[in-house]
């Protein structure tokens, strides 16, 4: 019997902008009009002044863990732009450029990493709460995608995920699911070549992240993540895949955090000064912005009075996620079950009380001592 290749394959990488500002007029053209590639800038800029004041509040105490999003703002953003208000968007905890421009409220994000439950409560726009069990969103993603089909609405889901989320084996669950089962999903990796301390390469052997896909029969593209362009290039022929053909893509994003994993991190700790500074000339805002000026389409003055809106939205932001009035305690109850059981109703009445789970006819009920209402 000969040897003969029964199967080879290849993965693209696309790239449109790159990092010293040339432009490939080619793929490029009447990708993005001129007008939205303004307003992509000017959003990120507001991005970009959330995540420096969300740092600060988590170090002077007013918030809890947050993790930057600095230097990932392309991939998030290039898909909220692309995809139509029926469809999902499902993320891990670095997309709230994508969030944002969905339209998600900037003080939901901020709440969620306050603690405070109501930061998951979105109702209006089709995204879900940040996903903090590595992987669990892109199952919950190939769900919604099912239900669609189900329900014949056309829409689409699109899933966030890390490099690191790929070694988990709800992506493989997900991945498997969705191509079998011929669903509209959208898997994009953000590889920014680190799972918190682990680099890619020590838990990815395969020369790309993106031919994880194949083992599936996905189609498998890598690109430029820190490139506005190419990210809306490839985003939008994986939705027409899914929307026309319910296939789904996976796409790896090359990118990179220029923060720590989160404030509880300090990326000196293993991270190389060389390598930082070489994807710090890579910021996808600087050469955005060169690319913008270049065209006449930006200037110092501009940036100037973007950098003052941004200061102005994003201090109403943080006023309203501080002033929000306290939860009570009877959330816990409430926001969890939709009928009470009689046990669970009696705890609530009396949780704030030195008779919890007792029958208040029976006791006589004390408020407790420094209880919160
Ligand atoms: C199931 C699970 N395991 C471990 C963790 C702890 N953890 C938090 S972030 C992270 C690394 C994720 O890396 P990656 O998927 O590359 O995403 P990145 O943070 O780089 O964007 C780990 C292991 C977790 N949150 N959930
Ligand atoms: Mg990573």
């Amino acid at each position: 019997m000969p040897v003969k290749t029964i199967f080879e394959t290849k993965i693209e990488h696309v790239s449109i902008l790159d990092e010293h500002g040339s432009f490939d007029a080619d793929l490029g053209a009447g990708l993005i009009p001129d007008e939205d590639v303004v307003a992509m800038y000017k959003h990120m800029m507001v991005c970009r002044h959330l995540d420096e004041i969300a740092f600060k509040l988590q170090r002077s105490g007013r918030m809890g863990t947050y993790p930057e999003n600095r230097g990932q703002e392309v991939p998030p953003l290039a898909a909220a732009y692309v995809l139509q208000e029926k469809d999902w968007m499902v993320t891990c905890y670095r997309e709230n450029a994508g969030l944002f421009w969905r339209g998600l409220p900037m003080e939901k994000i901020l709440l969620h990493w306050m603690g405070d439950e109501r930061g998951n409560h979105i109702d209006n726009c089709n995204v879900t709460p940040p996903a903090i069990a590595i992987g669990s969103q892109m199952l919950h993603a190939t769900g919604l995608a099912w239900s669609s089909k189900y329900k014949k609405d056309g829409a689409i889901a699109c899933t966030f995920f890390g490099d690191g989320a790929t070694s988990e084996g709800d992506f493989h669950e997900a991945a498997n699911f969705a191509a079998n089962l011929d669903l509209p999903v959208v898997f994009v990796c953000q590889n920014n070549g680190w799972a918190i301390s682990t680099p890619t390469k020590l838990e990815c052997s395969a020369p790309t992240v993106a031919q994880r896909g194949i083992a599936y029969g996905m189609d498998c593209v890598q690109v430029d993540g820190n490139d506005i362009f190419a990210m809306v290039k490839v985003v939008r022929d994986a939705v027409k895949n899914a929307r026309d053909n319910n296939r789904p893509t996976f796409i790896e994003a090359l990118t990179y955090r220029l923060g720590d994993h989160t404030t509880a991190d300090d990326a000196r700790r293993y991270r190389d000064a060389d390598e930082l500074a070489m994807w710090e000339k890579r910021d996808p805002m600087i050469r955005l912005r060169k690319y913008l000026e270049d065209k006449d389409l930006w200037s110092s003055a501009q940036e100037e009075e973007q950098l003052a809106e941004a200061s102005k939205i994003v201090t109403t932001v943080v006023k309203n996620a501080e002033e929000i009035e306290a939860p009570t305690s009877n959330d816990f109850f409430d926001c969890m079950y939709t009928d009470l059981s009689p046990q669970l109703q009696l705890q609530r009445d009396t949780m704030r009380t030195s008779s919890l789970g007792q029958d208040p006819s029976q006791v006589t009920i004390q408020p407790k001592e420094g209880a919160v209402q």
